[in-house]
């Protein structure tokens, strides 16, 4: 089994500086090592070119061109790592890189289930949003829904449909992602249903959603639905999350169910962090989420 890494240093989602550190953040916290010490063939892309400074707000998006040529650069090397049959596992950068990995993604599951893990749901248009920061928009995207320049890229629209997304960890949902959410009848395990009725049912009904339906499933990371105790190097940091212990047992069963085909792991900011804290468990989280077991 091979494992394809592969990083995006991309902050311009977004107006913080630093989160473009994140693939240096996870290779420096040993994610390399920790690979092979599972039995994978691990191959290393290294990161992909980013264009700075960007540009101005363009139709509302901050650094459209920026993100719009990244995306197409990132589509590309994703169907590189899906055509060797290997799993790939895209490192961020912020949460806008999800629009080229999906799209890249897309071209060979063409019935692709995503989870969403985050405290956003990252639903936002260049309408609705009330910051014009693309990284609170890929979720939309990969829906078909937002500026077309976006929604295109891939060439396939939509990426995914809305019955195939699960998003996990939401607490902090802007009205226009609400509506989208009831409109389009997306599946989501707010914190409120994570304190209800725990992390093992959420992934077990996760699981029972996808089991037999889809043609892969991508996990699509964002280390602030960890709560900021556990994972504090991050842009938008939201009270009340996902705890350490909850997140390993989420994919623990994710592994076991043998369901994820891809994983991109974002939001990382090495400068707001802790001693490399956050990229330290986004590795021990990969290493879970490829088997890694306790005993
Ligand atoms: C907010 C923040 N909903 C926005 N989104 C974040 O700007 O659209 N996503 N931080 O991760
Ligand atoms: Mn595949
Ligand atoms: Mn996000
Ligand atoms: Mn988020």
């Amino acid at each position: 089994q091979k494992v394809s890494v592969i990083g995006v240093p991309m902050d311009l989602g977004q107006k913080r500086r630093g989160v473009d550190m994140g693939p240096s953040a996870m290779r420096y916290a040993g994610l390399i090592e920790e690979i092979q010490s599972l039995d994978f063939e691990v191959e290393d892309y290294g990161d992909i070119y980013i264009n700075r400074p960007g540009s101005s707000k363009e139709d509302g998006l901050r650094n459209l061109e920026e993100v719009i040529k990244a995306s197409e650069e990132l589509c590309r090397k994703v169907c590189e790592i899906e055509a060797e049959q290997s799993f790939p596992l895209i490192l961020g950068g912020d949460h806008s890189i999800s629009i080229g990995s999906i799209a890249g993604i897309s071209q060979r599951h063409h019935n692709l289930g995503v989870i969403w893990y985050d405290a956003h749901p990252d639903l936002n248009t260049e309408e609705t949003s009330p910051s014009g920061n693309i990284h609170g928009m890929p979720l939309a995207v990969n829906l078909g829904i937002g500026h077309s320049r976006l929604t295109e890229i891939g060439g396939i629209v939509p990426k995914v449909k809305p019955e195939n997304i699960v998003i996990i960890g939401a607490r902090s949902i802007d009205e226009g992602e609400r509506e989208l959410i009831k409109e389009q009848g997306i599946k989501v395990f707010t914190m409120h249903e994570i304190d209800r009725i725990g992390m093992t049912k959420v992934i077990e009904e996760t699981i029972e959603h996808f089991a037999g339906r889809t043609d892969g499933v991508h996990l699509s990371f964002d280390l602030d639905g960890i709560d900021p105790l556990d994972a504090p190097g991050v842009g938008t940091p939201v009270l009340g999350g996902i705890s350490y212990r909850e997140s390993h047992l989420a994919l623990e069963m994710l592994a076991e169910s043998q369901l994820i085909t891809s994983a991109e792991f974002v939001e990382i900011n090495p400068i707001l962090d802790n001693k490399n804290q956050t990229a330290d468990v986004a590795v021990a989280l990969v290493s879970s989420l490829l088997g890694k077991k306790l005993l």
